[in-house]
């Protein structure tokens, strides 16, 4: 990766002028939280690998070299309780990225995964620091696995990369551009409807039977609907239940195969 290289292709207005390039860091989103914490706003940190990548509730993310590993520093004009609309702008540019400039059909699980082929390409991870009704900033962890042999991961992770799916590698550089132009739409749409219908539309959670696991147990059932505000609506034992954040399995698939 090299720094003049992106800026020099980067056709955002705002989004990555101020880019901040590391070969190894422990997370983005650690080294983005401190510069935060210090009123740096808009950032964002690119590293080639990550020592102690994470996902959500502390669990690791491996962050081996070929992958894209970002955090942006933002402060949306949301309240803090509608932080997933953050998480719903990022999957939606993400998908937009991959799909237009490498003709793959991007999906989102529900609430944080990107897909190919039914397996985890990346993940998102948003972080973010309130003060009562204020939000002072989110930090945007986005991993992709673009160039990386998925053989090492372990099955039960169902995860792949871009280049594994595709065949062959991809632009990197590109992708990296195309990818903080989506974001930088996405991120003045937030909280739209534009937004919220394509996550809709991209999900494979959707009609899906699924095992979700959240702060108040473990629910099965059917996901009825995804709604505006990111909750998931889950059929069950025959009423239908809101579930806003948790771990999702997918059961079997929309044809009940
Ligand atoms: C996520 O968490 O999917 C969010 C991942 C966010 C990573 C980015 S990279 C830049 C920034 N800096 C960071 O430190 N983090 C962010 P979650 O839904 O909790 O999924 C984590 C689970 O995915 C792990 O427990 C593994 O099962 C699996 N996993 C770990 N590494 C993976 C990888 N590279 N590809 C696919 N699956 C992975």
């Amino acid at each position: 990766m090299d720094l003049d290289q992106i800026l020099s292709g980067l056709k955002t207005r705002w989004l990555g002028k101020d880019l901040r390039l590391y070969t190894r860091v422990g997370s983005t989103n650690d080294i983005a939280r401190s510069l935060a914490q210090r009123g740096v706003r808009n950032a964002v940190i690119l590293a080639e690998t990550q020592s102690e990548g994470r996902g959500r509730l502390s669990r690791s993310w491996e962050s081996p070299r070929g992958g894209i590993w970002m955090s942006l520093i933002l402060q949306p004009d949301i309240p803090p309780a509608h932080a997933c609309w953050i998480n719903m702008a990022v999957c939606v540019a993400a998908c937009r990225a991959i799909s237009s400039l490498l003709d793959m059909d991007a999906k989102i699980k529900w609430p944080n995964d990107l897909l190919i082929n039914e397996r985890k390409v990346g993940g998102i991870l948003i972080e973010i620091s309130s003060d009562g009704p204020h939000l002072e900033y989110a930090i945007v962890g986005l991993g992709i696995n673009a160039n990386i042999d998925p053989s090492a991961f372990p099955p039960e992770w169902m995860a792949s990369s871009l280049s594994y799916e595709l065949g062959h590698e991809v632009p990197l550089l590109i992708l990296i551009q195309g990818l903080l132009l989506e974001l930088e739409e996405a991120y003045e749409r937030i909280g739209g409807d534009e937004i919220y219908q394509e996550w809709r539309q991209r999900s494979v959670t959707l009609g899906r039977m699924v095992r979700i696991a959240s702060n108040s147990g473990e629910l099965v059932g059917e996901v009825e609907d995804l709604a505006d505000d990111g909750a998931i609506l889950l059929r069950t034992g025959g009423r239908v239940v809101r579930v806003l954040a948790g771990d999702c399995i997918h059961l079997r698939g929309v044809e009940g195969t």
